[in-house]
């Protein structure tokens, strides 16, 4: 029963599209156990995305999650590791399934309108990142 972190990109926030994924998360009958709005600077982008600081598009990435504000989600409840990036679909939107946040939404690879870790280790980090533990709902908590 981990959390995952969730992250609403700019191009989600700028296109007031917030409220719609997170009606989605709920629906789903996942938990939203911590949520807060800010914009990464450039160090923070660089420090988040390092795994791809190799990767052809890392730069443009890094500018891209600098650009303006984000909102970062701690999402619980049973399976929400793979349930969340099931609710996004796959990278591209153009290879995204139907009724998917990315699917529905994204406009390229880049702007993919949200992020989802890929697993317990990268959620467990990811999830630190942005939050303090007591910035955090515990399971209990109903
Ligand atoms: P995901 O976000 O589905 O976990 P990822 O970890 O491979 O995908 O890549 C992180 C982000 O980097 C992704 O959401 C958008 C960007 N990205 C990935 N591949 C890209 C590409 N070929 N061109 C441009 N941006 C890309
Ligand atoms: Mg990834």
């Amino acid at each position: 029963m981990a959390n995952t972190l969730g992250i609403i990109k700019p191009d989600g926030v700028r296109r007031k599209l917030a409220g719609q994924i997170i009606s989605r998360i709920e629906k789903a009958g996942l938990i939203l156990r911590g949520m807060k709005a800010l914009k990464l600077t450039k160090e923070q982008a660089e420090e988040f995305y390092a795994v791809h600081e190799d990767k052809p598009f890392f730069r443009s990435l890094v500018d891209f999650m600098s650009s303006g504000p984000i909102v970062v989600l701690v999402i619980g409840g049973h399976g929400s590791i793979e349930r969340w990036r099931e609710l996004m679909g796959a990278t591209d939107p153009a290879k995204a399934k139907y009724n998917t946040i990315r699917r529905e939404f994204g406009t390229s690879v880049e702007k993919n309108v949200v992020h989802g870790s890929d697993d317990e280790t990268t959620a467990r980090t990811e999830i630190a990142f942005f939050f303090k533990e007591n910035e955090i709902l515990p399971k209990e908590m109903k």
